[in-house]
């Protein structure tokens, strides 16, 4: 099946893959997904390794689901791997051992720009394509970057939000990830950058990090309105930190009266939207971006891309993608979910 591979229709593409997977009928067949050639320098290696920030976390789950879609589709060997906490280096030894076993391509959201360079390039000598997703390395370290959607996007819909939710002035602060996270980094840089300009009412108090950590994201969440009693909104650009201070706030005197909003999953928020401790946050696809991630990780070991500028390649029901400057590929626009639409999403 072939779906118009813009917006509109990609949530829908990601819930019939997704669906074929559950009744069993997805392609795991024959083929290699290519020519099977194996041209240009390819190895047709299809064993490609997930490697998210941390496990548990029910965003990587999804995405992850999306690239095991994609790489039985293909016909190859899927794997995830992963530390169980977000620090800036446990990544390094699931990158090891899988450049030791030989896969085909990591697929890696990145606890720390650095850290994991090392790592990644030595895979790279043995062989190993690296993709980045959701959380880029330096672009010297991977073969390509996956963006869920451009960062100025996903800054504006969440100061957009909270300046909606707040009234457009008072002290606003941010519960992030962990402190090295290089997208929401970027994130919050132009997030205090668009605040500056175009809402300068609204005042940036304190940044903390609750370390993609449920209890930490929560316990941050106590301290942040512990410190601030004056406190109007808080901005939380992941979903483990969202969640977190959605639970918080949903049984306390806050509730109401603090706004939240930031980046989440449906069906972590779904509870908060429909109790009114939440109106709106905004998210992409996780599904899609692991399905799109797998398949560029396959045209780079099939060798149909190096990763240069202008490459082609067709990522399954999503349709062709172009890699872009600084070997990077965009999946989407960020979607903004509330009351009105928050049921009609399962992930
Ligand atoms: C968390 C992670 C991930 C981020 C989402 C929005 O799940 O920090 O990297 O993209 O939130």
């Amino acid at each position: 099946m072939k779906f118009s591979r813009k917006r509109v229709t990609a949530f829908a593409a990601v819930a019939v893959a997704a669906a074929l997977v559950l009744t069993g009928c997805a392609d795991t067949g024959s083929g290699t997904g290519g020519d099977g050639g194996g041209s240009e320098g390819g190895s047709d290696n299809l064993t490609i390794t997930f490697l998210p920030k941390n496990l548990g976390n029910p965003y990587f789950d999804t995405s992850s689901k999306g690239g095991k879609t994609a790489v039985d589709e293909l016909g190859g060997t899927f794997a995830e791997v992963g530390p169980a906490e977000a620090t800036p280096d446990a990544q390094v030894s699931y990158i090891n051992t899988a450049t030791q076993q030989g896969v085909g391509a990591l697929v890696v959201s990145a606890n720390d720009p650095k850290a994991i360079c090392d790592a990644l390039n030595e895979a790279r000598d043995a062989g190993v394509k690296v993709v980045t997703f959701d959380s880029d390395t330096n672009p010297d370290c991977r073969d390509l970057f996956i963006n869920q959607a451009d960062a100025e996007g996903i800054a504006k819909v969440q100061v957009d939000l909270i300046a909606e939710q707040i009234g457009g002035a008072g002290e606003i602060a941010v519960l992030s990830a962990s402190a090295n996270a290089t997208n929401q980094n970027a994130w919050i840089d132009l997030m205090a950058e668009y605040l500056a300009s175009d809402y300068p009412d609204i005042t940036l108090v304190e940044t903390v990090y609750g370390d993609d950590d449920d209890q930490t994201s929560f316990d941050k969440t106590a301290a942040l309105l512990q410190t601030h009693p004056n406190l109007k909104g808080i901005i939380s650009p992941t979903t483990v930190g969202i969640a977190a201070a959605a639970r918080y706030l949903s049984t306390s005197d806050y509730k109401g009266t603090v706004a939240l909003t930031g980046l989440g999953t449906p069906n972590q928020m779904r509870e908060y939207v429909e109790d009114g401790t939440v109106t709106a946050f905004a998210l992409w696809n996780p599904e899609e971006l692991g399905y799109l991630s797998a398949y560029a990780a396959a045209a780079l070991t099939q060798g149909d891309i190096t990763g240069a500028e202008g490459d082609t390649f067709e990522a399954g029901d999503l349709g062709e993608y172009t890699v872009g400057a600084d070997g990077t590929v965009l999946l989407g626009d960020p979607f903004e979910f509330n009351a009105d639409n928050i049921g009609d999403f399962d992930f």
